[in-house]
This record gives structure tokens, sequence and C-alpha cells, in this order.
């Protein structure tokens, strides 16, 4: 990455609610220019200055309990799947998976799964937010893995890790962020891919995001749980009944038969989802100012959607460099 160069130490003004001295640790970090806002290297991760600061409130604030579970990703590898699955799972004694009036149906799995961070957390008292939810929690988070609070890793809280076949993740992230931005700041394919090779992106680069996760799971393979989005789109049944032996909540031979996977399958499903009103209507604020349609959480669904996005050369460039920052890790796509 040309951070040398393209770099220049600025000073970013963060809003705060508060006003305690979290500000002064942005002030000085590297940002660089190019997505829809300004980002700063935050510890080796590029992010907005608003979630820097969030993800320094958290891990100063945020008490993890030893039955939490981080429901963890980088961004467009599945995360609202994700969630929906772990909640339907989790839940299904309280709200059987068939139900009319089961939550997923009425509201968005975003909302059912919050995120520890999230670049307006300081407006809302992160503690309160987070300590009102009951236990077991699932929480969400795009953070990498060393910007956890070490708490999550010491008290032994399970993580579920999903990622997804890089060149898939920046034409979803491509789409979304130009749904999200005003009209006038669209993004053109070329530049946000260029970036994203650069290893420059939203909690990115992407690499790095993969492999804290993925060297933790091979650290720790009954704590930390490592999915492929490709691998879920291909079996969802055997990963939901896998989620659920994860999650300690192991369907019962009678749920297999009466079909409760399968179920589990269809209410998480993209083409079920995406269809309900709470998620093909309204607008939202999920990325610190900005509206987002919940229609941006589905768009496709598919693998290998790269195809029709990326030349030929552009497959190979970002293969290779994907392959190269995996060398030697037994990660691979
Ligand atoms: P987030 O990380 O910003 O929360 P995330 O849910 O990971 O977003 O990304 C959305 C992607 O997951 C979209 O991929 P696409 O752009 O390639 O289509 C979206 O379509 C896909 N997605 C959302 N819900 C589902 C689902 N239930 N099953 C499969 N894919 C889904």
């Amino acid at each position: 990455m040309a951070e040398g160069r393209q770099l220049e130490a600025q000073s970013v003004v963060v809003p705060t609610a508060t006003g305690d001295k979290g500000d002064d640790i942005l002030s000085s970090l590297p940002t660089r220019e190019g997505w829809w806002t300004t980002f700063v290297l935050y510890h080796g991760c590029w992010m907005t200055p608003q979630t820097a600061r969030s993800v320094s409130l958290v891990r100063a604030q945020f008490a993890p309990r030893d039955d939490d579970v981080v429901l963890a990703t980088y961004p467009k590898c599945g995360t609202t799947w994700l969630k929906a699955l772990a909640f339907a799972i989790t839940n299904r004694s309280s709200h059987p998976v068939g139900a009319g009036d089961h939550p997923l149906l009425t509201q968005s799995p975003h909302d059912l799964v919050p995120f520890i961070e999230l670049p307006f957390r300081h407006i809302h008292p992160l503690a309160a937010a987070l300590d009102a939810i009951p236990s077991p929690r699932l929480l969400g988070t795009h953070m990498q893995h060393h910007l956890l609070p070490p708490r999550v890793d010491e008290l032994g809280c399970r993580i579920v890790y999903l990622c997804r076949e890089p060149k898939d993740v920046i034409v979803s992230l491509w789409h979304f962020i130009n749904k999200v931005i005003d009209d006038d700041l669209s993004l053109d394919f070329d530049k946000a891919f260029e970036m994203f090779v650069d290893g420059f992106s939203s909690v990115g680069p992407i690499w790095n995001h993969y492999l804290g996760y993925w060297n933790k799971h091979v650290e720790e393979p009954d704590r930390v749980l490592f999915l492929k989005y490709d691998d879920m789109m291909a079996d969802p049944t055997g990963h939901v009944k896998k989620l659920a032996e994860f999650l300690r909540v192991p369907f019962t031979d009678d749920e297999v038969d009466a079909g409760v996977v399968e179920e589990v399958v269809t209410l998480c499903s993209f083409e079920k989802l995406s269809r309900l009103p709470v998620n093909s209507s309204g607008v939202v604020d999920r990325i610190g100012g900005r509206l987002v349609h919940n229609s941006a959480f589905f768009r496709k669904g598919k693998v290998e959607e790269w195809k029709n996005y990326l030349t030929e050369e552009m497959a190979k460039k970002l293969d290779a460099v994907v392959e190269e920052k995996l060398k030697g890790s037994g990660l691979t796509f």
C-alpha cells in the first residue's frame, strides 16, 4: 500500500456528545480520501473517524460477558444473513421458526442483533445500550480481531466469523456505497476496485480482517468458528446445523425430522427476507449520518457475481494480491 505517499496528517473533527478527551486520539491519525468520506488509519485499520471513535469507546467501556456470542464480518460478507440465522437458531424455543409473529418477519436482523460498535454509538451511551441486552447476547461487529476489547478473548467469548470471496465483496461493497452516498458523489467501480486492491477500504485491508480471525480460529477452533459465504450458499442446511451446534443449541432428532432446519434456512433466505416490508422499504441510518435504504442490504445474494463486473485482468490482480497476503496461513479462496 502506498500509504507513505498518499497519507497526509490532518486534524479530523469528530462529533461528540460527551466532549471527553477521546477526540484527541483521532487528531493525529493518518487520513486518506477516496470513498464517501475521509478515512483514518486506526491501529492499522481504515475506517471513518466516527467509527474509530466508536471503536476506541468500545475498547474503553464495553463489558463483554463470557456467554456473549460475537458475529464478526468484513462488510458485505453476509452479515445480515448470519445475524438472521443466529437469531432464528438461538431463539427458536421462545420464537418457533414457523410462527406468524416471528421477530424476523417484522424487524431487521440488524436491529435484532446490534453491532457493538456503531459510527454514532458515542451519541447514545454505549454501556447502557449494550448492558440492557439480556444474556446470552448475540452481538455483531465489523471490527478487526485485534481491535476487539481484549476481554472478549480473555473471557472465552465465542466468535462466529463469516468471510466471502473477495472479488464478490468488492462488487457488493461498491453497489452498497453507491446506494448510500449522495448521487453526485457516485463512485466509479474501477476506482473503488483499485482502492480495495490497495488495501484501502472500510475496516480493511480485507486480508488483515480475514487473517486476524482465521489465525484465532486455527489457535482455538472450538471458540472461533470460521465460515465462508460461498460454502454456506452451497450447503445452507449443513451450515445451519453446524451453527446450531457451535451456538450450543443443536437441533434435536425430532426437530430434524420435523424439518425445522429447513424452516430456518427458508426463513433466513435472501428470497424470504428481501421481500419483507421491513427489509424492502424505508430508510435508516446505519452508517452514521447517512441514510440508507433498508433494501440496500439485499441486492442479489449470489456467488460469483464478480464475473459481471471484473475483467479477467482485474480478477487476476486481486487474486494475486489476496494469495500473496494469505500465503502460509492455510486460508485460500
Ligand atoms: P453489512 O456487512 O453491511 O451488514 P451484508 O449483509 O454483509 O452487509 O451484505 C449484504 C450482502 O449480503 C449482499 O450481497 P450482494 O450485494 O452480493 O447481493 C446481500 O444481497 C447479501 N445478503 C443479504 N441477505 C442475505 C441472505 N439472507 N442470504 C444470502 N445473502 C444475503
